[in-house]
């Protein structure tokens, strides 16, 4: 019986303390369901024989546990209980000064408490939840490079008091050559004084945060490694949700849901449940809003675990053995970026499943730009990186990401037949497998016609995105046959695309928008004729005309009249 558990309405150390007794004594009266869990579990686990699938931890490896006690709030300290920090005026200055370091306002972040209390986010049946009563140990896994001393503090220490003691094994700290002086011999001397044991490895030159966190990983002692960005905050109950899906399938990959510490005055705020990770043309990861599909899935329970197409990479548990099974990361990606999308394919190419668990809540603070250097230059790094996962994984569907990204195309991949190999020996699927059973609703369409430039017949220019964000009309622009703004998909579901953006006519007379496909037609559903090579918009009937003159570099819609400018060549396929 699932309900001889822990009791998630402790509150205060105080109320903690007298109910400590009567956890214990639930605990022991626990044997019988521990049992009947692990049979399960068993059953499931002997259903494959590929050698990929992980038996259920032995029993005498889990551990007991509790809830962490409430750490209560400091109250003289600002932005406890998560409230936003302002700096006064007469501060501003310096607090500017500081921001540039970090891209982040350190000022406010040196004024919180490293134990800063936060508000308990979660739903309310996420507190009433029953977790399994004995649970995997974790490593915490934190990679950095130059690192503010009270962020990264706090996440540690957020970590230390949020998680169950028993299930905490370590932090593992990885130092990617940083250059400030207080991650240095003060940063040793710190931790050594921490109530739970923490190391810390450095790199030996920078080495990104892939490389880095290969490093970190060889040293956990867990059964479980969870990684964490090196300026988060870990809230109630936050641990529990990701292991427990882990002990019931080892080959599960748990994020928590990641919320937003502001920038700006570090208040902690709650980001939606109901979006998940998806990916553009660009190979950039992107919040998508959760479709009806997933939600039916789970039944409309929002406390459910959310079956992700792809992670944002930096806070994840996942079990140690499967993490090398599968692969762990490509050493051949640099400093930043492409390793949360190509753990997302691989896991759920491989075998995997991929979960965003809404009961677990940590806060990360997102910047607008990154304060480190890129050796080697941001642009080159990043498209190594995806040009890397691209080849590994993507199958045709790479010439999305070369078309709109050929600059991409430029930069050695380096050498892959390594993943590609892993690829083959773990007997992966493929991308349309991908895309047709995890992620239908990709910006990567399944089904396409076409990729290319799309060229009026009579001006001979072409359709341009001039680069605009959604919302923002189509143009037009002499046809440079390069990709980019002018590379646009014609989907078997009638879209015409450019990135995650679909042209899109709300009425006969206003402009074409580009604005983020939703996949259900509607004012996005065009149908191109390849005979009379009109594209006719199917809620207003009117054609794609060209501009009105040729200073106007904007497309319209007219009535359809068979006239040249109406014509419209999708010839020049790019298959790069
Ligand atoms: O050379 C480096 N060495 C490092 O150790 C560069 C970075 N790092 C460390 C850095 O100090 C930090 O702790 O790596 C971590 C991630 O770098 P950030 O915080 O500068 O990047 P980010 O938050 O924009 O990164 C997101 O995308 C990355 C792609 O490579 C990683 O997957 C990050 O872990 C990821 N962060 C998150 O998923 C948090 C939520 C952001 C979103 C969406
Ligand atoms: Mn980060």
């Amino acid at each position: 019986n699932k309900n001889l558990n822990n009791d998630y309405t402790i509150k205060t150390n105080d109320e903690y303390k007298g109910k400590k007794a009567a956890i214990a004594a639930a605990l022991q009266k626990d044997e019988d369901f521990d049992e009947a869990n692990l049979e399960e579990n068993e059953v499931e686990h002997d259903m494959g024989d590929d050698g990929l699938l992980l038996p259920p931890y032995p029993k005498s490896q889990l551990r007991r546990w509790a809830p962490a006690p409430f750490v209560k709030p400091q109250e003289e300290t600002p932005g406890e209980m998560g409230k936003a920090v302002n700096i006064p005026i007469e501060q501003e200055k310096v607090m500017l000064e500081k921001f540039q370091e970090n891209q982040f306002n350190l000022l406010a972040s040196d004024m919180i408490s490293l134990n800063r209390s936060l508000t308990d986010v979660r739903f309310e049946k996420c507190k009433a939840k029953r977790y399994p009563t004995l649970l995997p140990t974790t490593s915490v896994v934190i990679v950095f490079h130059n690192e503010a001393w009270t962020t990264l503090l706090r996440t540690i220490w957020s970590t230390i008091n949020r998680s169950p003691r028993p299930l905490l094994k370590e932090i593992i700290l990885v130092d990617d050559a940083s250059e400030k002086e207080h991650l240095g011999k003060k940063l040793e001397d710190y931790i050594k004084t921490l109530p739970v044991s923490t190391r810390l490895f450095r790199t030996e030159s920078r080495s990104g945060l892939i490389r880095a966190r290969l490093l970190g990983a060889k040293h956990v002692k867990g059964d479980v490694i969870t990684f964490l960005d090196a300026h988060c905050e870990c809230t109630e109950g936050w641990l529990e949700p990701l292991l427990s899906r882990i002990v019931e399938d080892r080959s599960t990959v748990v994020c928590p849901i990641i919320d937003v510490i502001s920038d700006t005055t570090f208040e902690y705020i709650q980001a939606s449940d109901m979006t998940w990770g998806g990916f553009n043309w660009k190979l950039n990861f992107r919040w998508y809003r959760v479709p009806e599909r997933e939600m039916q899935r789970r039944g409309g329970d929002r406390t459910a675990p959310l079956r992700t197409p792809t992670m944002a990479g930096g806070l994840f548990a996942i079990d140690r053995e499967y993490f090398y099974k599968i692969g762990s990361y490509d050493e051949g990606m640099d400093i930043w970026g492409g390793e949360n999308l190509e753990m997302s394919f691989r896991v759920w190419m491989c075998g995997g499943t991929l979960e965003i668990a809404p009961c677990s809540h940590v806060g990360h603070v997102f910047r607008k730009t990154t304060p480190y250097s890129f050796p080697g230059g941001t642009g080159r790094v990043v498209n190594h990186n995806n040009a890397r996962l691209a080849e590994v994984w993507l199958d045709d569907w790479k010439h999305f990401y070369y078309n709109i990204n050929p600059g991409a195309l430029n930069v050695p991949v380096g050498d892959v037949s390594e993943r590609k190999a892993l690829r083959e020996r773990l007997k992966c699927k493929s991308f349309r497998w991908y895309l047709e059973n995890i992620y239908p609703e990709s910006q990567m369409p399944l089904d396409y016609y076409y990729l290319g430039e799309i060229r009026n017949a009579e001006t001979s220019n072409c359709l341009d995105t001039l680069g605009g964000k959604a919302g923002q009309p189509l143009g037009m622009g002499y046809c440079h046959g390069m990709g980019g703004n002018q590379v646009f998909a014609y989907t078997k579901r009638k879209q015409i695309m450019s990135d995650d953006n679909c042209l899109d006519a709300a009425h006969p007379r206003g402009p074409i928008k580009l604005i983020r496909c939703h996949g259900m037609r509607g004012n996005q559903e065009w149908t191109y004729d390849t005979k009379s090579r009109t594209i006719k918009h199917t809620n207003t009937g009117m054609c794609l005309d060209k501009p009105e003159s040729a200073d106007v570099w904007k497309p319209v819609l007219r009535s359809c009249d068979r006239s040249r400018g109406q014509q419209w060549l999708m010839q020049v396929d790019f298959k790069w």
